[in-house]
């Protein structure tokens, strides 16, 4: 396990997640010295006999003014740390949009070269270093965007766009989750969060830019008929061979991802093919119908082997 991507808080891998992890820490410590404190306290009392102690300085000094004081500082020690909100991104954030569907992450982002919007699934991309201010929906239900190592945690509501600023501080891939009971398939919700170098990001950024590659050979050339044949486009777009629908994952340069089904299963030849045939095993619920019974074995082979190679 030691190579899967950390979803975790305690293996914070930048600026707000540090942050967020040194006031846990300081919770934690000061929790265990105050509950220390306590049984010490407790264990004089016990073989002390009554009347020794002053009880009455102990009840007001122990039971109201060290909690008050103890709660007061700790209220501000942590509104002082805590990551700002801003309805204004700073001025070098990179800015993605992210909407929640059941049980997937549309992500978009915009090409400086032209303005127009790039859109992809399940995979956010960033540069490391660089602040990147999201802006978070929902297309159905309440979901929440959580990527536990770059930092904090937001609701993601229909009909309104919250915010979060993450940074990444190294390169990695750190995955997050859907953090709101969504339905059936919240558990297999996931999204992988890639950090790159800066110039790394900038070329993946434009590659995705583009419309999809054409095919290369005539079995590829199949598979994309196919696609096109058997409706598939009804709710996937590929820019430059269909039309923009966006009741499921966009699939321009799907090949390119590192999973399918939102975390589901990894990204390979036999997983794709799979995952199109046995939708319905692989993820019980999701929004797409298997298509094993309805579309011949070679047939989805090639609806494959042309989804593959879009990268
Ligand atoms: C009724 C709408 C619908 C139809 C028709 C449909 N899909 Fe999907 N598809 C979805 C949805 C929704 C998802 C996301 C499922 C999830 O992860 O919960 C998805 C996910 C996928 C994915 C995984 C994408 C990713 O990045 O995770 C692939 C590949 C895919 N579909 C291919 C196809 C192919 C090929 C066909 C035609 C044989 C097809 N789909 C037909 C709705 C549809
Ligand atoms: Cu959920």
């Amino acid at each position: 396990m030691s190579n899967a991507p950390s979803q975790s808080a305690l293996q914070a891998a930048g600026p707000v997640a540090d942050t967020l992890l040194g006031v846990t820490g300081l919770l934690v410590a000061g929790a265990a010295l105050i509950f220390l404190g306590v049984m010490a306290l407790l264990a004089l009392a016990a073989r002390r006999h009554a009347g020794t102690l002053n009880a009455r300085l102990w009840v007001i000094g122990g039971g109201v003014v060290f909690p008050a004081v103890v709660l007061v500082a700790l209220f501000a020690y942590s509104e002082w740390h805590r990551p700002t909100w801003r309805a204004v991104p700073p001025k070098d954030a990179l800015i993605v949009g992210i909407t929640g569907h059941m049980w997937w992450w549309e992500v978009r982002y915009r090409d400086p070269a032209t303005g127009a919007e790039i859109a992809t699934a399940n995979e956010i991309r960033i540069p490391v270093g660089r602040p990147v201010y999201f802006g978070l929906g929902s297309a159905d239900v309440i979901h929440s965007f959580w990527v536990p190592a770059l930092g904090g945690k937001m609701d993601m509501l229909p009909g309104r766009v919250q915010h979060l600023l993450l940074q990444a501080g190294s390169p990695g891939t750190y995955r997050g989750q859907c953090a709101e009971y969504c339905g059936e398939q919240h558990a297999r919700m996931a999204l992988h969060v890639v950090a790159e170098a800066p110039a790394a990001f900038d070329a993946w950024l434009s590659a995705q830019a583009r419309p999809a590659t054409r095919a290369a050979s005539p079995n590829i050339e199949r598979g994309r008929e196919a696609f096109l044949a058997n409706r598939c486009n009804a709710c996937h777009t590929v820019r430059g061979v269909s039309e923009e629908s966006r009741l499921g994952p966009d699939l321009t340069h799907v090949g390119s991802r590192l999973y399918l089904g939102a975390g589901t299963v990894p990204n390979t030849p036999e997983q794709l093919a799979a995952w199109v045939a046995h939708t319905q095993q692989l993820k019980p619920g999701a929004r797409m119908p298997s298509s094993g019974e309805r579309i011949d074995a070679a047939t989805l082979q090639s609806i494959a082997a042309w989804l593959g190679q879009l990268k």
